[in-house]
């Protein structure tokens, strides 16, 4: 139905993507058909991200049925029940999956996986709407908002983001979003918020209306983790463009209403052997401030695709063959130079946006290099850097990025630091600021996991400093996974998640940048699961 509604107590697999009971092999369990559905539920929601819908791996181990066979049914059983120091989560000893539910989905594992439906233009002007048309909306801001000292917060098992007002901590107001929202992203103006769910669906959020309201809607596939708007000089605010892990394709879109344009797969060879890939999923995207094209991250084939959008039905993409499993980055100072983690290969690849090529492909010197968007900032000793902390080890890798005043540092690691501990997801420092901090949510060690580390950039070698963010807040039940700094517009303030378990009290602890002291803790019984943060004048300006 056109302009339907998506609720998000409907973001399940729909109707159609739930895998017929399969046929039983010999010596292979069967699923009846509610167990099948409850499987595909669990599997979408808890383990595709890792493993992939296609279950060929990624971040996780391949699970296609010539190994899990293998394994068989007691080991899979086992291993879902209490995970593995590589990064598999400990699903049933932590409480998260019942045994009945550890039953079905290791026999699941043990069936051919089922691929859920394509999603083309048809579905995607099917599940399209426009909440208020362009024109009915205001030609400039008609609130009293701060709108660039904004903070769009995910709530994440609450399928919701809060608009936060940087400088009261006020709750302004609470947005309906897909199921397990990811990340949001601002329009070049800084007038259109952008929210994507795992389930794909997108919101777009109008800021200058009294109070601020979602404009428009639309569901790019069955599963997605990116959205960004162009920013070139001249096309900003005019296209947005959504990447989707399935079917694993990305769609450009304008800007103001979401209607889709543009559909581009992503399926196709793998960079270096050649081989064809069915799910090469879309990871990070950025847009160029020196080109009107989008950096478009593919993961599974290892290609950074720079798709130019001033003529979609000329459409000109060029495909860089940089490194398998792309997956998180962000732009040097400059704005120029992007890097992005290739994390399962240990690696970060370096684009010239203004050129528009590779530049290098550099060994990170640690564990699975995860920057969320990465740190840049001025070293004496090197000049000018870009830093990425890892998820499986302590280390917190510098690359040099001035090819101009310190070519002798350029794309070079120049330093490598020890934090608190491996699983760490992101770092984060500010223009204005001297600290550069990083957290490590994911560290099995309850401690480091409700801190993080805060270095001295003008003295790198002196020891780091931990703040307990996790005890500031004043929280003491549940895990108290501290995630995600995030500046304020000015760079006095950093905002860290204190990310506790859905039914368990959450907050978001400010840190005063200058004295590296407790400022505020934000609690709000509506502040559940919050994990990003994302700053309105920081995301658009792109200034990390
Ligand atoms: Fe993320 C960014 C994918 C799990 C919080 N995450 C990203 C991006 C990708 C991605 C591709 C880059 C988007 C961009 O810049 O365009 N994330 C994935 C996964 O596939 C993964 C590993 C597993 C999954 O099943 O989804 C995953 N991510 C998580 C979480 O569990 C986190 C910690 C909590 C949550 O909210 O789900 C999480 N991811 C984030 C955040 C960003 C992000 C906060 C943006 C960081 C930024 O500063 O830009």
């Amino acid at each position: 139905t056109p302009g339907k509604r998506y609720e998000p107590e409907l973001n399940v697999l729909p109707e159609q993507a739930m895998p017929k009971a399969p046929g039983a092999e010999a010596g292979i369990p069967a699923l009846t058909k509610a167990e099948a559905e409850i499987a595909n539920t669990i599997y979408f929601q808890r383990c595709a991200g890792c493993h992939g819908v296609l279950r060929k791996g990624a971040t996780g181990k391949p699970l296609t049925t010539d190994i899990t066979r293998n394994l068989g049914y007691d080991y899979l059983k086992n291993f879902i029940t209490y995970g593995s120091p590589a990064g598999m989560p400990n699903w049933g000893t932590s409480g998260e999956l019942t045994e009945p539910q550890i039953d079905i989905m290791a026999r699941y594992l043990l069936n051919e996986p089922v691929a859920p439906p394509e999603w083309g233009m048809k579905e995607m002007r099917e599940s399209w709407k426009v909440l208020v048309p362009v024109d009915k909306r205001p030609a400039k801001q008609m609130n009293k908002l701060d709108l660039d000292n904004l903070f769009s917060v995910t709530l994440r098992d609450k399928g919701q983001v809060a608009l936060i007002d940087g400088k009261t901590y006020e709750i302004v107001k609470i947005f309906e979003t897909g199921y397990a929202v990811h990340i949001s992203r601002m329009s070049a103006s800084g007038r259109y918020l952008y929210v994507i769910g795992r389930d794909a669906l997108i919101n777009v959020i109008d800021l200058y209306m009294d109070p601020p309201a979602e404009v428009a809607r639309i569901k790019i596939g069955i599963e997605a983790r990116s959205v960004e708007t162009s920013k070139m000089h001249g096309w900003e605010d005019k296209y947005a463009i959504g990447g989707a892990y399935w079917p694993p394709q990305y769609v450009i879109m304008d800007g103001a209403t979401l209607e889709p344009l543009k559909i581009v797969s992503t399926r196709g060879m793998i960079y270096d052997e050649q081989t064809y890939h069915p799910e090469p999923r879309v990871a990070s995207i950025v847009a160029s401030h020196y080109r009107p094209e989008f950096v478009v991250n593919v993961k599974e084939t290892g290609f950074i695709d720079l798709v130019d959008y001033t003529d979609l039905k000329n459409l000109k993409v060029t495909s860089i063959a940089a490194e398998r499993f792309l997956h998180d980055g962000g732009f040097d100072k400059t704005g120029r130079y992007f890097f992005v983690a290739a994390n399962a290969r240990n690696k970060v690849a370096v684009i010239d946006t203004k050129e528009g090529r590779l530049i290098k492909v550099i060994e990170t010197q640690g564990d699975r290099p995860h920057p969320g968007r990465g740190a840049n900032f001025d070293t004496k000793e090197f000049g000018p850097v870009w830093a990425t902390s890892h998820l499986g080890s302590e280390h917190i890798t510098l690359i040099g990025s001035d090819p101009e005043k310190h070519p002798e540092n350029a794309w070079k690691v120049v330093k490598v630091l020890e934090g608190q501990g491996g699983g760490s997801l992101f770092i984060k420092t500010h223009p204005n600021s001297k600290n550069l901090y990083v957290d490590t949510p994911l560290n099995p060690e309850a401690e480091i996991a409700s801190s993080v580390a805060v270095f001295d950039i003008d003295n790198l070698d002196k020891p780091y400093e931990v703040l307990p963010i996790g005890e500031w807040s004043g929280i003491s039940q549940g895990q108290r996974r501290v995630v995600q700094g995030e500046f304020n517009k000015d760079g006095s303030e950093i905002w860290f998640s204190v990310w506790n378990g859905k039914e368990q009290e959450s907050a978001i602890v400010v840190v005063d940048d200058k004295t590296r002291k407790l400022k505020k803790v934000i609690k709000d019984p509506r502040i559940v699961t919050p994990t990003g943060k994302f700053n309105v004048y920081n995301t658009r300006k792109d200034i990390y």
